[in-house]
């Protein structure tokens, strides 16, 4: 018998350890653990409940957007408030701008250079100015001497890299330029969040920096750059993992449970679905059936566990606890969030812009519909988004009416208990809060990557990542690449699964 632990497996965002029992050279079983406390659920009682969405978004400094949203939301539902029609498409245009940086970031900065032989581009010997520019600063970064082992290029394990050098210098060099990409982001969202990465002017009720033409246009540009890397850079590359690593289309197969509050508000609805997707049935999503299992999480079990009404208490020093992530379950089970998430339950609630879209994918990758449940799944399915996101902004940004309000009105606090949903670019976000006495007297967080990342739960089930990595084949000398590689399809941000 042997183990694989690796820890942390997290690039820059939280700290995440994955222990694995590996038998005849397959995982036969293995454990999430969220290893540091962060305490935002406490730390807002008391408080007046609109700093709610200036504290959450401070959670993480990747999906800030995802949290105002899901706080505005709550609020908005606690006190009535009611967001004109600009002030949605406002927000979707943040939201979107940030859905983008976040899928480039992962892509690139967090996931790619799994699949890239960084050692290999040294031995370059070529005369393309820019590879060479490339490989310049990959011989500094590898000469630095950096001990942190989240630095980009370390650890760096002995791996079934290819040994295709215009592919390893080629994605390298899109790893910079996606660096600059993820910068036009930010500041396309800034235009009308007032300040990146944690925005100022998206609050209960709308977005307050107003639309005018210039303004607009502006974003239009930026938004144009963006959806040309995507069209000819990000999705090519993803195409090319799935060319150069088959293998990925058959393992890290989830639960095949798959479920996504909807979002991005049009009207009365949102443009992308809310459902639960089981057994390859979609059913309505009925939030009374959430509850958090803290039975392996640090935590005292509250009253109730739904997050309308539970309690976070710590509990350090729990027999059989090993994890800070609490377990969400759906009627008892656990359930995958994401962007694949997103997209089944789309094609299965007959979207057919998102049906024809994972078609074109299939047809393109190569991979079967029934390969889409796997670790390449998730980084096509995270592509493909993307890009079907950028071409909805262009249609938010058309429909913005210059002049026109952007922020409805707010009647004062009242003692009511407020619910917001919706997908951060890892997947469901909720929001849940109390108003006692004009102030916070209960909120909760239950986040894309406590979902993904939870842990076992009173049943013994394990959460969806752990059982994704069950059955996996591993070469020991590998330390864990192949464990990586699944869990990092998953995108990983354990500040937001703490939180
Ligand atoms: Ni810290 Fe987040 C997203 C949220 S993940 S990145 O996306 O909410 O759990
Ligand atoms: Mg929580």
């Amino acid at each position: 018998m042997a183990k694989i632990i690796i820890d942390p497996l997290t690039r820059v965002e939280g700290h995440l350890r994955i222990d694995t029992r590996i038998e005849d050279g397959k995982v036969v079983d293995s454990w999430c653990k969220g290893e540091m406390f962060r305490g935002f659920e406490t730390l807002l009682l008391g408080r007046d409940p609109f700093d709610a969405p200036v504290i959450t978004q401070r959670i993480c400094g990747v999906c800030p957007v995802s949290h105002a949203v899901a706080s505005s939301l709550c609020l908005e539902d606690a006190l009535g408030i009611v967001v004109p029609d600009n002030g949605k498409m406002m927000r979707n245009l943040v939201l979107g701008a940030n859905y983008l940086q976040s899928h480039i970031l992962h892509f690139y900065q967090l996931s790619a250079l799994d699949f890239i032989n960084v050692e290999d581009i040294l031995s370059y010997t070529g005369r393309d100015a820019k590879l060479l520019e490339v490989q310049e600063w990959a011989k500094q970064e590898l000469n630095s001497n950096r001990v942190l082992p989240v630095a980009p290029f370390l650890p760096k394990s002995k791996g079934d890299y290819p040994k295709d050098k215009k592919w390893n210098l080629t994605a390298l060099g899109h790893y910079l330029e996606a660096l600059d990409m993820r910068q036009e982001a930010h500041s396309m969202a800034a235009l009308f969040g007032g300040k990146m990465p944690h925005t100022a002017s998206l609050l209960p009720g709308g977005v307050t920096t107003g639309v005018d033409a210039a303004t607009v246009e502006n974003f239009r540009s930026r938004l144009k750059k963006i959806k040309r890397f995507i069209e000819t850079v990000y999705l090519p590359d993803i195409l090319e993992v799935a060319r150069l690593y088959p293998a990925y289309a058959n393992i890290g197969r989830g639960v095949s449970r798959y479920l996504s509050y909807g979002v991005f508000q049009e009207g009365s609805g949102t443009w992308l679905p809310g459902g639960v997707l089981k057994d390859d049935v979609l059913s309505p999503l009925n939030t009374d059936l959430i509850g958090e299992d803290v039975s392996k999480s640090y935590y005292k079990s509250s009253p109730s566990d739904h997050p309308s009404a539970s309690v976070t208490t710590v509990q350090q020093h729990k027999e059989g606890a090993y994890t800070w992530i609490k377990a969400p379950r759906y009627n008892g089970e656990s359930y995958e969030v994401g962007p694949l998430a997103r997209l089944l339950v789309a094609s299965a609630a007959g979207d057919t812009e998102v049906t024809a879209a994972v078609a074109g994918l299939l047809k393109s990758s190569g991979l079967k519909s029934s390969q889409l449940n796997s670790a390449l799944g998730r980084h096509a399915a995270r592509a493909l988004e993307s890009l079907l996101v950028a071409q909805r902004m262009e249609r938010w940004l058309d429909a913005l009416q210059p002049g026109q309000p952007t922020v409805g009105k707010y009647h004062g606090n009242k003692d009511r208990k407020g619910e917001g949903l919706t997908e951060a670019p890892r997947g469901a976000l909720g929001h849940w809060i109390s108003i006692e006495k004009g102030k916070i007297g209960g909120y909760q967080n239950v986040v894309p990557s406590t979902w993904n990342f939870s842990p076992r739960d009173a049943n013994g089930s394990l959460g969806p990542v752990e059982q994704s990595l069950i059955g996996t084949d591993v070469d020991l000398s590998y330390q864990g690449l192949e464990i990586a590689r699944i869990v990092r399809s998953f995108d990983p941000c354990i500040a937001c699964a703490i939180h």
